[in-house]
This record gives C-alpha cells, sequence and structure tokens, in this order.
C-alpha cells in the first residue's frame, strides 16, 4: 500500500477496507457498513466538538450519567449521535454506551449482526480546556440467537475489531481488525478518513512513562518500584519522560505513536482501577496487542478478563512489552494479584 499512498492517489477507509478484503476474506460488506455507521458518529463528533466554544456546547448540561457524573452537552449529544448511527446501520445486535446503564438491545436487527461497547466522548472533563478528547469503541460478533446484555459479556479477545477517534489538532482515526494497526486523518473537506499510517508498531521499549503521580500515595509496591526505576534507573541509564494528559485516548495515541507504558493502577481510592474494562481497557488493549504491545492488570492479560458486568473497571498498564513484562514481574516479586 506504501506506494498508494501518494497525495493523488487516496486510500479511504472504505477503499483500504476493500483491498484488506482481497487478503482477509473473514471481512466482509456487514462489517463495512458497521464501520460507515461509527465514522458518521466520529465525523458529526469532531464537527460539533470543532464548534462547541462556539456553540455553547461546552460547560454542564445539568443531567448526570449513570457513573453520578455531571454530562456534558457533547456527551449527551455524541451519545444520542451514535446511538442512532448504530441503530438504523441495520448491523447491530446490541450496544452498551458509557452514557447508559442499560444495553440497548436493536430488535430488529438480522442475525449475524454486530455488539458494539463504546464511550462516545471519553475525556470530556478536558473539553472545556481544549485537551484533546476521542470516542472509543470494540465490536464484537453477536453470535446469541436472542439478543441481550450477554453479548457484551465476553473477554476482550472475542473482539473482531477495536478503535478509537481523537479529536485533537485534526481527527484520526486508529483502527483494527486484528491484521495489525492502521491509523486514518479526516479530511474534513472530503468527510473521508485518509489512511496515513499502515500498520503501526511498538518498539520493545521506550522511555516514556504515563501516570497521574498525583495517586502516588495509593500505589501499590510493585506500581512505586517502576515508576522509581523510571526516574532513577539503577543501571545508570537516562532516566524515562513523563508524560500525562489525562485524556486516555490522548495518552494511548502518544503511547502507539511513540512507545512507553501508560499506566492507571488500581488504588485505595478505586480498587478496581478507574477505566471501564469494556469499552476503554479492552479496545485499548486489543489495538496495543496489534501493534506488538502488552496490556496487563499487572498479573492478569486485559483481553482475557471477563467482564463481571457492563460497567465494571480494570486496573490497566499498556505499551511497550519489555516494560510491561517489567511490571508483571514486579508484580510477582511483590506477590500481588
Ligand atoms: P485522572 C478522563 O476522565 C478519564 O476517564 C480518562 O480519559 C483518563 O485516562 C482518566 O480518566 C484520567 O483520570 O484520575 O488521572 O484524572
Amino acid at each position: 500500500v506504501g506506494d498508494m499512498m501518494s497525495s493523488t492517489d487516496l486510500i479511504t477507509l472504505s477503499r483500504h477496507l476493500i483491498y484488506q478484503q482481497k487478503k482477509h476474506t473473514q471481512a466482509t460488506g456487514d462489517f463495512t457498513l458497521l464501520l460507515t455507521s461509527i465514522c458518521l458518529g466520529c465525523k458529526f463528533v469532531s464537527s460539533a466538538v470543532r464548534k462547541a466554544g462556539l456553540a455553547n456546547m461546552t460547560g454542564l448540561a445539568g443531567a448526570q450519567n449513570v457513573q453520578g457524573e455531571d454530562q456534558k452537552k457533547l456527551d449527551v449529544i455524541a451519545d444520542a449521535v451514535f446511538v442512532n448511527s448504530l441503530r438504523s446501520c441495520g448491523r447491530v445486535a446490541s450496544m452498551v454506551t458509557e452514557e447508559q446503564e442499560e444495553a440497548i438491545i436493536v430488535r430488529e436487527a438480522k442475525s449475524g449482526a454486530y455488539t458494539v461497547v463504546f464511550d462516545p466522548l471519553d475525556g470530556s472533563s478536558n473539553i472545556d480546556c481544549g485537551v484533546s478528547i476521542g470516542t472509543i469503541f470494540g465490536i464484537y460478533k453477536s453470535d446469541h440467537p436472542t439478543f441481550s446484555e450477554a453479548d457484551a459479556l465476553k473477554p476482550g479477545r472475542e473482539m473482531v475489531a477495536a478503535g478509537y477517534a481523537m479529536y485533537g489538532s485534526s481527527t484520526s482515526l486508529v483502527l483494527s481488525w486484528g491484521q495489525g494497526v492502521n491509523s486514518y486523518a479526516l479530511d474534513p473537506a472530503l468527510g473521508e478518513f485518509i489512511l496515513t499510517h499502515e500498520n503501526l508498531q511498538l518498539p520493545p521499549k521506550a522511555s516514556i512513562y504515563s501516570i497521574n503521580e498525583g495517586n502516588y500515595q495509593s500505589w501499590n509496591e510493585a506500581t512505586k518500584e517502576f515508576v522509581e526505576g523510571c526516574k532513577n534507573p539503577k543501571d545508570g541509564s537516562k532516566p524515562y519522560s513523563a508524560r500525562y494528559i489525562g485524556s486516555m485516548v490522548a495518552d494511548i495515541h502518544r503511547t502507539l505513536l511513540y512507545g512507553g507504558i501508560f499506566m492507571y493502577p488500581a488504588d485505595k481510592k478505586s480498587p478496581d482501577g478507574k477505566l471501564r474494562l469494556l469499552y476503554e481497557c479492552f479496545p485499548m488493549a486489543f489495538l496495543v496487542e496489534q501493534a506488538g504491545g502488552k496490556a496487563t492488570t499487572g498479573s492478569k492479560r486485559i483481553l482475557d478478563i471477563q467482564p463481571p458486568n457492563i460497567h465494571g473497571r480494570a486496573p490497566i498498564y499498556l505499551g511497550c512489552k519489555e516494560d510491561v513484562e517489567a511490571i508483571e514481574a514486579l508484580y510477582k516479586k511483590h506477590n500481588i494479584e
């Protein structure tokens, strides 16, 4: 594809999918239709985010979501746009969104449809200050004859695809359907996502660590020892750089492009960690593994976790293989489950 990425030979997402379908038969037209409906939601949110300041769409909408967090207007709108777009594509049997307590069952879906889990606008507490925010999604095949919440309560390793859109200086879509990770940039004039990076690969190790140091007092001994080792390497090598944006999509995007390790460990405040398993940890773990990295709770592979419920949380360390394996070794050393 390299030579096809010239400026006059635009590889749109749809064209790239067709190109991949020739190589991998399991991609079907249904999947393309589903992705198109997800892309519509991302394009809408991208446009709304860019106008948010103008259209007074930032600030609180007054409503509260199931997490008890103040819902910002963009949250509410983004959620509705994704639900309507997914429902109307006819290929979605059920969906789980961070913004709604119950799973949404689409009764009229035909068999062989998909279950989509998503966070329509993650990091939305950053909307007002202009930090990049994003949409995160994961896709399962719905193999149940009758669609129910159970469609979504499967380990992340059963996902057939995962991705995120990041609404930053430009809008990027980073996506994998199991054959590596590809990145596309939205050309707002064309309304098309154009392939910019094919088969993103993480280096085995990189000197960037990403964690909220304000939680230091609640960390376990393994996390404390790992971060100390980043700051004062025992072997006298150069200390790591600290990078933490506080918006998961932005922190993961940097990790995929530059390498490093992102960490949101369990702590006394959040014994299961803060990040949601189904629609934050699973999709990001799927992408990082597809890019040659690893994602763990410290003692267990993220993608092997059986979700306890649709809004369950998990501690997560993800990024370069060697860095993640170093934290796993420390969990073993300190005998932490
Ligand atoms: P903290 C944003 O609110 C979010 O859900 C993720 O996007 C981000 O990684 C995390 O919370 C930041 O949490 O506790 O460091 O502010």
